[in-house]
């Protein structure tokens, strides 16, 4: 299958993540996407192909307006207010305070649009995130003109955001923005998310759509961030009640009990009646995850992969996250050599 990749995913490399109580360099790194590269090449895996401009009407159609203009502006405004580092959010929206008034300066600002402060905004964050879309579009528009399968190598990742906060590395949300492209042809779209976090702003997203179901196996949130959402009581809302499906599992999960989870989220996928698959592929389920708490090896991902090409749908996979640099061409690459030879 193809790739698509920019390079642009280099102007968004903050130096600092607050971790432990310290700032460290970030888990999400743009040397993650140049083991991804190399293990493709190595295999032969197909084309990879750098997409045009971004379009702004997928965009759009998932995000606030609001949020899109900040994210635009947010790093030259924190400059001009005097700030002498990466824009990191000194508060994030408070229980018991006001919600529908957004501050005009930039720190209350990034507090309103920022749901998770280890993700700092830089100068090229906007263009990055921008890029990481337009390889989106340009796979989900590979997979509509017929292809079987495409590969979004995208950076950053896109599942933590929402339609109006960012955070867990996420600034646009990449898996959704390409289930809504489907979904408005009048495809019956599905997002099976298996990142080892839930993917709370897809699932925020579509929470009260039946249209598109989301699928999701992840650390258990009392556990794990994104902490505030992901339980197995999350079946979705008014028309989209029944479409969403949780499957938080706990410390030190393997294949057992995950490829379990997997199968039981296929029969949803199936039930729900799919025309159109988009996979949030995150690879930090593994074992040697610095972040994480799953203990998948290299070939579960193959075994992942074969599953879910027994679904037969036209698939996209979005790359979201997987910490464990050395390991995550392997890992990655091998979700999609595992769906196509099965
Ligand atoms: C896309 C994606 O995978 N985002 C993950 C965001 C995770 N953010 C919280 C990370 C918490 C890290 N704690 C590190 C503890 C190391 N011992
Ligand atoms: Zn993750």
């Amino acid at each position: 299958m193809k790739t698509f990749f920019s390079e642009d995913h280099r102007k968004h490399f903050p130096q600092a993540e607050l971790s432990g109580g310290q700032f460290v360099t970030p888990f999400e790194r743009p040397s993650r996407v140049e083991y991804v590269l190399a293990e493709l090449k190595a295999r032969g895996m197909g084309d990879i192909v750098a997409p045009g401009a971004a379009d702004m009407a997928p965009i759009e159609a998932i995000c606030d307006a609001g949020y899109l203009a900040f994210l635009q502006s947010a790093f030259a405004e924190w400059k001009a207010d005097g700030n002498a580092g990466e824009l990191i959010a000194g508060c994030i929206t408070p229980r018991g305070m006001r919600t529908d008034r957004i501050p005009t300066n930039i720190d209350g600002k990034a507090g309103y649009y920022c749901h998770a402060a280890e993700t700092a905004i830089t100068a090229g964050t906007w263009e990055a995130a921008l890029s990481s879309a337009a390889s989106a579009q340009a796979a989900q528009a590979e997979v509509t003109a017929g292809a079987r399968a495409a590969f979004a190598l995208c950076r950053p990742p896109g599942h933590h955001a929402t339609a109006d906060q960012y955070g867990g590395y996420c600034f646009i949300n990449n898996a959704a923005m390409a289930a809504q492209m489907f979904a408005a042809a009048g495809q019956r779209t599905t997002v099976l998310d298996i990142d080892f976090h839930h993917g709370n702003g897809t699932q925020n997203i579509f929470y009260d759509r039946e249209d598109v179901l989301f699928a999701s196996l992840h650390g258990d949130p009392a556990d794990a961030y994104p902490y505030f959402l992901g339980h197995a009581d999350e079946r979705g809302t008014g028309a989209g009640e029944g479409a969403n499906a949780n499957y938080p599992m706990k410390s030190g999960t393997a294949w057992d009990e995950w490829g379990a989870a997997l199968d039981d989220a296929i029969g949803k996928i199936r039930a729900h009646g799919t025309e159109a698959l988009v996979v949030s592929l995150g690879v930090d389920a593994y074992k040697d995850d610095p972040i994480s708490f799953f203990r998948l090896v290299s070939d579960d991902f193959t075994r992942a992969g074969e599953k879910i090409a027994a679904l037969g749908l036209p698939t996209l996979f979005v790359m979201e996250g997987g910490y464990a640099i050395e390991a995550v061409g392997i890992n990655t690459v091998n979700v999609l050599a595992g769906f196509e030879g099965a």
